[in-house]
């Protein structure tokens, strides 16, 4: 599995910086956002080091489909309400102009009750 060592989510997943763990398995990683927009705000990144959606390529596909049917049963987990009363926000940011901080490719699940939700 490739890592690198001067990411943090790579640290995370790797358990060399400590996180609110909320799924684990061979291919991902769940845990919550530091700095939370939401009441509920967790992410999802592969455990392989991508550096951001614009690396993905045709071999990622089953990856990605792993973690969009993951991402919905983890947010009612968590404690998301369910569709369609609740919901939850699920978002990609992709390089500088996406708003990218950390260039590990991960997806934010946000939810929880307004009045969080902008836009
Ligand atoms: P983005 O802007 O999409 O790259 O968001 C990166 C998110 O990662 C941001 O919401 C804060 C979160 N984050 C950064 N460093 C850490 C960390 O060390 N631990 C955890 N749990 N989250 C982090």
């Amino acid at each position: 599995m490739s890592s690198d060592p001067n990411c943090v989510f790579c640290k995370i997943i790797e358990g060399k910086i400590p996180s609110r763990k909320v799924y684990e398995d061979e291919d991902l990683f769940g845990f919550h956002d530091i700095a939370p927009w939401a009441p509920v705000h967790f992410m999802l990144v592969p455990k392989k080091h991508i550096a951001s959606m614009a690396q993905l390529t045709p071999e990622d596909s089953a990856l990605m489909g792993k973690i969009m049917t993951l991402a919905p049963k983890l947010a009612l987990e968590q404690g998301c309400r369910p569709y369609p009363d609740g919901g939850y926000r699920v978002v990609v940011n992709t390089g500088a102009e996406g708003g990218q901080e950390v260039h590990h490719l991960h997806v934010h699940v946000m939810g929880g009750p307004r009045p969080w939700l902008r836009g």
